[in-house]
C-alpha cells in the first residue's frame, strides 16, 4: 500500500499509528501541502476532497477519511485489534472519532496553517492566489487558504480556537480517571484519533492537560509505534524548515 500524507497533518498522523500499531508494510509518500500538491489533478483522483491522507491499496483503488482508513486496515488487518468488541463501545468509540473530526480539527487548523502555511501563502501574488483558490475543491477549504493568505486569522480567532481545542480535555479525564485508554481496559482507534490533538496541546499549552490525560499522553509515548509513526515536534520542524529556507 502506499499512503500520501503530510508529516505535520492530523489525518495523517492517525493513520501512521494505525499502520504502525499493526506492523503493516507501506510505502510512504510525503504531500507538500505549502506547495498545495494535494490539489493537483492526480491527487483529487484519489481523494476529491482534496485533504491528506489518501491511502493507495494493493489492488490500485484509493480509500480517504483517516477514520474510515483506520477502520478499514482495523478490519483488513485485525490483529491488533483496535476496535471494541462490544457494539455499544464501539459505537461510543466512532462518536468520540467524529467529535474529533468536528470539534478538535477545525480549530487545530486555525493555529497551525498560522504558523505553517501562512508565511508562504502571504507571499503569493493575486493572480497565482487565483489560480490556486480555483483548485481546491471544497468552499470551506477555499476560505481557509484565502484567510492564510490574505486575512490572517487574529489574536482573538487563535485565542478562540485553542480554548475550544482544550474541550477535548475533560471529555477525555473523564473517561481516563477509570480506564487506562479512552474505550476502556483496550487501546483502541479513540485513542490513535486523540493523539495528534493532544500532542500540539501539549506543545501550545501543556498546563492544559489534565492530570489522567498527562498519564495516558505518557502511556501513548512508551508505545512503539509512536515513535514509528514519526510524530515529531510540530514545532521543532517547523524551526528546522525554516532554518533549510534561510
Ligand atoms: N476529515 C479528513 C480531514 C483531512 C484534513 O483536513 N487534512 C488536512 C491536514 S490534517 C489537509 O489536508 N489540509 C490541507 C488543505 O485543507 O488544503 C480526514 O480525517 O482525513
Amino acid at each position: 500500500m502506499k499512503l500520501f500524507h503530510g508529516w505535520l497533518s492530523s489525518a495523517s498522523r492517525r493513520v501512521r499509528l494505525c499502520l504502525a500499531e499493526k506492523g503493516i508494510d507501506y510505502e510512504s509518500v510525503p504531500v507538500d501541502l505549502a506547495a498545495q500538491e494535494h490539489h493537483s489533478p492526480a491527487f483529487l483522483a484519489m481523494n476529491p476532497n482534496g485533504v491528506v491522507p489518501a491511502l493507495v491499496l494493493d489492488d490500485g483503488r484509493f480509500l480517504y477519511e483517516s477514520s474510515t482508513l483506520c477502520e478499514y486496515l482495523d478490519e483488513t488487518f485485525p490483529t491488533p485489534s483496535l476496535r471494541p468488541a462490544d457494539a455499544y463501545v464501539r459505537a461510543q468509540m466512532r462518536n468520540f472519532v467524529r467529535w474529533t473530526d468536528d470539534h478538535a480539527l477545525p480549530h487545530l487548523l486555525i493555529l497551525n496553517w498560522s504558523l505553517a502555511l501562512q508565511p508562504v501563502a502571504s507571499q503569493w501574488s493575486d493572480d497565482a492566489l487565483a489560480t490556486r483558490l480555483a483548485r481546491i475543491p471544497t468552499a470551506t477549504r477555499r476560505e481557509a487558504w484565502l484567510r492564510i493568505a490574505r486575512k490572517p486569522y487574529t489574536d482573538d480567532e487563535k485565542r478562540h480556537a485553542l480554548e475550544s481545542l482544550l474541550a477535548l480535555m475533560p471529555k477525555m479525564e473523564t473517561s481516563l480517571v477509570n480506564h487506562p485508554w479512552l474505550m476502556g481496559d483496550d487501546y483502541s482507534l479513540a485513542d490513535i484519533a486523540a493523539v495528534p490533538f493532544v500532542a500540539r496541546i501539549a506543545e501550545l499549552a501543556p498546563q492544559a492537560l489534565t492530570p489522567a490525560v498527562s498519564d495516558w499522553w505518557r502511556r501513548i509515548q512508551d508505545r512503539p509505534a509512536f515513535a514509528l509513526a514519526n510524530i515529531h515536534s510540530f514545532n521543532a520542524a517547523l524551526q528546522a524548515r525554516s532554518a533549510m529556507v534561510q
